[in-house]
């Protein structure tokens, strides 16, 4: 049991409160709810740090995606799973406790399906059981090239299902749903499914009540394409196409115009925000201010993994705007309140939504992250300036326990199966490397 004697809940602090199971009796200081990381392609964690090289020309989104996709076509079921086990691992560490997984890697690398066609599910489902954080399995339906519907080409060949086998792939994996396993749904981008394979699978009973994912509008190149070929702007096109509501999570949601960001927000779905890799990969700036003054629903990705900590999203969410408008305190809305705090509650109860898991008082219990009281950043720090300690000063972990699924999995900063599965992952990016 853990004796919270600060608990952080989106109502405010609550005081006294016991967490966890077991008889011996531990104390923390201050309890935070652990965060949902709404946005992961769990593979590309092993090629972090390795596009950061200038090419022959301009580099840009499209240059990073051939690197990419070079990198992701010798990724077999036994590296993906090494390398989500790590990456879930470095998550929980963090203080995300549950996670997204949008998932494209269907095929063999030469893009056939695998005998058993969930065999690289079946990896990212073992990796999360192993690691012990919460899992949102999002198989996602991949089937063009582009707007103009052109065939995948060799290297997109793995991520292609046909509508039959997507939907026989998710009625597949939700038979093995639980508490700590959500299975949702992904269309990877309007490039990648035609409007009527997107008519389709939102008519199916598989997409009625669970969560609905999508890249959208992360490019200028992409609003330029669904304006020359679908005349209008892909934000637009979809709410002309689709019931979007609170099932959905827009990811990216970059470039809107004004009517795009109020229809997002008055719809109730999330945006997906992945402030890191938004800037790692030049997409451009989501319009914070405008979006929450419109009761907008947001939260957070760690997408490529180019980093893999929340308080290193939300820090990034806050200065995109604050360099953008030369203020300051952006993301709170009103005098006195935190910009740390309200991030925090904004992203955790949007990242639960999106995630398709209860945003109650209950589901925060099982969920959780203690600070590092002894820290000497904390000293001194009560309820009012807690979390923007955390959130904005923090260069050292913070996270000392971690509480996922009712269950330690990270105590004094060590996670309960470390060791074993940081040597599993070097085993893998040292062949990758070698090969
Ligand atoms: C992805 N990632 O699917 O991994 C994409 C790149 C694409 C981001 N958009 C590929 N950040 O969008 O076509
Ligand atoms: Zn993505």
């Amino acid at each position: 049991m853990l004796h919270a004697e600060h608990l952080w809940t989106p109502l405010g602090w609550q005081r006294d409160v016991m967490l966890g199971q077991g008889a011996e009796t531990t104390r923390a200081r201050f309890v935070l709810p652990g965060m949902p990381d709404l946005h992961s392609h769990a593979f590309q964690r092993a090629m972090a740090g390795l596009a950061e090289r200038r090419g022959p020309g301009d580099d840009s989104f499209w240059t990073w995606r051939e690197a990419m996709y070079a990198f992701a076509s010798r990724i077999g079921p036994d590296a993906l799973r090494a390398i989500a086990t790590q990456l879930y691992v470095e998550m929980l560490k963090a203080g995300y406790t549950r996670v997204c997984e949008f998932h494209y890697l269907h095929n063999a690398p030469d893009g056939k399906a695998y005998a058993e066609p969930t065999t690289m599910s079946q990896a990212i489902i073992e990796a999360a059981r192993e690691a012990g954080i919460g899992l949102t399995l999002l198989p996602v339906l991949y089937m063009s090239g582009g707007f103009d519907g052109r065939p995948l080409n060799a290297r997109q060949r793995r991520f292609g299902l046909t509508l039959d086998a997507f939907l026989q792939m998710v009625e597949a994996l939700r038979a093995q749903e639980s508490a700590q396993l959500r299975v949702g749904i992904a269309l990877h981008s309007l490039r990648a499914v035609p409007e009527a394979a997107l008519r389709e699978v939102l008519a199916s009973p598989l997409a009625s009540a669970c969560p609905i994912h999508i890249h959208i509008a992360e490019q200028i190149g992409e609003v330029q394409d669904c304006l020359a070929l679908r005349n209008a702007r892909p934000v637009r096109w979809l709410f002309d196409h689709a019931e979007v509501d609170a099932r959905w999570c827009l990811v990216h949601a970059t470039h809107l115009d004004d009517g795009e960001m109020r229809a997002i927000a008055h719809s109730g779905a999330v945006a997906g925000l992945c402030p890191t890799t938004e800037a790692n990969l030049g997409d451009g700036l989501f319009p914070l201010a405008a979006y929450l003054g419109a009761g907008g629903v947001l939260g957070i990705g760690s997408d490529s993994h180019i980093s893999v900590s929340p308080v290193e999203e939300l820090r990034w969410l806050e200065y995109g705007q604050r360099l953008a408008t030369r203020q300051r305190n952006v993301a709170a809305r009103s005098a006195g309140e935190s910009v740390g705090e309200t991030l925090w509650g904004a992203a955790w109860r949007g990242g639960r939504q999106a995630a398709g898991v209860a945003a109650s008082d209950d589901s925060l219990r099982g969920d959780c992250i203690v600070l590092d009281e002894a820290a000497p950043l904390l000293a001194a720090r009560d309820e009012r300036s807690v979390i923007d300690s955390f959130v904005f000063a923090g260069n050292v972990p913070l996270v000392r326990d971690v509480l996922a699924g009712g269950e330690w999995v990270v105590r004094d900063f060590r996670h309960r199966d470390e060791d074993a599965i940081a040597a599993r992952f070097r085993g893998v990016v040292e062949r990758l490397a070698a090969a």
